[in-house]
């Protein structure tokens, strides 16, 4: 089966995307999502410019083959924007070989393990009243788990927390990439969010009980004695995950993190290769794996992480916000739903314009999410609306403590 075009798009509806669609001699089509937030124009450059043409003439059905040939003949290997254009190849390839067996990805790695993929949705506000609002409105709109962000008196702009008026004098609701050149500059301290996070937390669990799983998200803010000290703090409010507690980079950190509690930790949402993980998984340093198919390599990779994730009961909370297109999200639908070792998911819902871009099959039904029953992914990528939304430069905030030093975001 013989690949005869690969064509890149660039759209965005509601937000940027970049799309691989691959087409055989056949004429089956498969397609990727190759989005990386920020950097879309250097991923799609790499597809277009140095990915497509080795794609031609190859036998659609050796996604493996193709996977190990683009990872090791680049020669520099790994990087975000390396492996998100791999992944597209490799869910666009795995897409393809669905729509020829007649069957939805999930098939074809070893079928359904659940009937539906519990998801965890996006509670924040400014103050607390604001936050159980949000909290009851994702109850009714059925999810069963919820992640808790808050606003940190004397912080002006923290991500995460939706309604809230940003350095852009925007809201970030669920696209905290500004539009234009330059990204919005925040501020953080991170003493102040130590003191606040537990007393929300409290809060939340005066109000709604002890049941409902509460996660949230450090996004990589915290040095790893400060992340000890704030999963200390949340132990007596039972967190389902504390998310990126410390930066991506140094694996040690997670090491001081687990001497000091029982909070399970989540990360590796910016990670790119299995090896990322390596000793997280192995030291049982984590519990969750926050990888995503897109910027991961796709299907084939999340599929051998979380084998290997499974022999040390580390479970998958794959990453899930609206910067992953319909099509990386599906992906790990299929992935979630096949595996022995789920966790849950991250869902946040894509806007009207990115559904008419990306025609989803997918279902979110009681809390559940589950992939459809469509021949290979499950997602149409409609051209003609893509051409509507031109490209915007847009690029996440940065943030700056009190005395002007560059913090993690
Ligand atoms: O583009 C950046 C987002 O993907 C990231 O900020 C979202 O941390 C995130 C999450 O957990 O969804
Ligand atoms: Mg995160």
């Amino acid at each position: 089966m013989k690949i005869i075009k690969a064509e890149v798009f660039v759209t965005s509806p509601s937000r940027n995307f970049v799309t691989l669609k691959v087409t055989t001699e056949s004429g089956l089509v498969g397609i990727g999502d190759a989005t990386v937030n920020g950097r879309e124009l250097a991923v799609a450059s790499y597809l277009k410019d140095h990915v497509a043409q080795l794609l031609i003439g190859k036998d659609a059905h050796r996604i493996e083959d193709t996977w190990q040939f683009l990872y090791r003949s680049s020669y520099w290997r790994r990087g975000p924007i390396t492996m998100a254009a791999i992944a597209a190849v490799d869910m666009a390839l795995w897409d393809i070989k669905g729509k020829a067996a007649n069957m939805p990805v999930y098939q074809l790695l070893g079928g359904a393990s659940r009937n539906g993929l519990r998801a965890y949705g996006h509670a924040s506000g400014t103050d607390t009243e604001q936050l159980f609002d949000s909290i009851r409105e994702h109850l009714e709109l059925g999810y069963k788990s919820i992640r808790v962000q808050t606003a940190v008196p004397g912080i002006k702009a923290v991500y995460g927390v939706a309604a809230q008026t940003q350095a852009s004098g925007e809201r970030y609701d669920y696209e905290p990439a500004g539009r234009g050149a330059f990204p919005q500059e925040e501020d953080w301290d991170t003493r102040a969010y130590l003191r606040h996070l537990p007393t929300v937390f409290e809060a939340v669990r005066n109000e709604f009980g002890p049941e409902i799983p509460l996660l949230h998200d450090g996004h990589h803010r915290m040095t790893p004695i400060q992340a000890a000290k704030l999963g200390k703090s949340l132990e007596p409010y039972d967190l389902f995950w504390l998310e990126d507690c410390t930066p991506g980079e140094n694996q040690e950190a997670l090491r001081l993190v687990r001497q000091h509690t029982t909070t399970p930790i989540a990360i590796g949402e910016v990670f790119n290769t299995i090896y990322d993980f390596q000793s997280l998984i192995k030291e049982q340093l984590i519990d969750y794996v926050r990888a995503a198919s897109t910027h991961f390599g796709g299907i084939s990779p999340l599929k051998k992480v979380m084998d290997y994730a499974a022999q040390y009961q580390v479970k998958s909370g794959f990453h899930g916000p609206t910067d992953i297109s319909p099509v990386g999200f599906a992906a790990q639908l299929h992935v979630g739903l096949a595996i022995h070792n789920y966790g849950i998911q991250e869902y946040m819902q894509h806007s009207d314009a990115t559904n008419t871009v990306f025609e989803q099959s997918m279902t979110f039904k009681d809390g559940y999410l589950h992939p459809g029953d469509k021949p290979g992914l499950g997602v149409e990528f409609n051209e003609e609306a893509a051409l509507s939304y031109p490209y915007q430069q847009a690029y996440l905030p940065y943030n700056r403590l009190i005395d002007g030093t560059v913090h993690d975001w």
